[in-house]
């Protein structure tokens, strides 16, 4: 998990244009919550990182992949709101519980559009049925601002990432890596202290959530 977050933190920008598909006018997306658990203490929302379950239905009934079947049968994480996945799952997902279990069906306009992808024909609308198993505050959330903001100034020293850079990797039991640790953190502020001032502001550090 904490590879992929600071994976997906530091490469959120190659990220964006591996799901966008041909340009086609925008038709309605339907949506129905198939199970809402009693208990729901937070609700997911652009930022979030998310673990699916996820079965993929064409229109003619044939299932073109279930996460529970394929592979390591694992759910997957993916953030919310930034186009890491195709634009019916941001939009669709959001508001949802832990336990929460929802059908989507997305037009090819916010799937994989005109040219389709891999084993997805062109023009295909998808149905999805998604179980969110677990959300966690995205890398790029404003409670994850607020953690590594130890001062309180709104914004984020060299000192205070490479301070969370270690504390994640302990969290997750890894060794804490001092070179690893300034060699991200560098890596880090090349791409997100975008005025070059030494700090990420709390404007810098949010995703932008464009389009949505
Ligand atoms: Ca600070
Ligand atoms: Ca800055």
């Amino acid at each position: 998990m904490v590879l992929q977050v600071l994976l997906s933190w530091l490469c959120s920008s190659l990220l964006l244009p591996a799901v966008s598909g041909g340009k086609l006018p925008e038709a309605e997306m339907q949506m129905e919550v198939m199970f809402r658990p009693f208990l729901c203490h937070r609700k997911s929302k652009y930022g979030d990182v998310l673990l699916v379950h996820h079965d993929g239905i064409f229109e003619n009934g044939t299932v073109f992949h279930s996460s529970r079947n394929e592979g390591d049968k694992q759910p997957v994480w993916f953030t919310l709101g930034i186009r890491e996945v195709i634009k019916g799952w941001d939009k669709g997902l959001q508001d949802m519980c832990a336990g929460e279990k929802r059908k989507l069906v997305i037009p090819p306009g916010l799937a994989y559009g005109k040219e389709g992808k891999g084993k997805i024909p062109p023009e295909s609308t998808l149905t999805f049925i998604i179980e969110v198993v677990e959300i966690r505050n995205g890398p790029r959330s404003h409670e994850s601002f607020q953690e590594m903001d130890l001062n309180d100034d709104w914004r984020l020293s060299k000192h205070e990432v490479k301070i969370y850079l270690r504390k994640e990797f302990e969290r997750h039991g890894y060794p804490p890596n001092d070179t690893l640790h300034e060699n991200m953190m560098e890596d880090i502020f090349a791409k997100e202290d975008k005025n070059k001032d030494g700090f990420i502001s709390s404007r810098e550090f949010t995703y932008k959530h464009d389009e949505l």
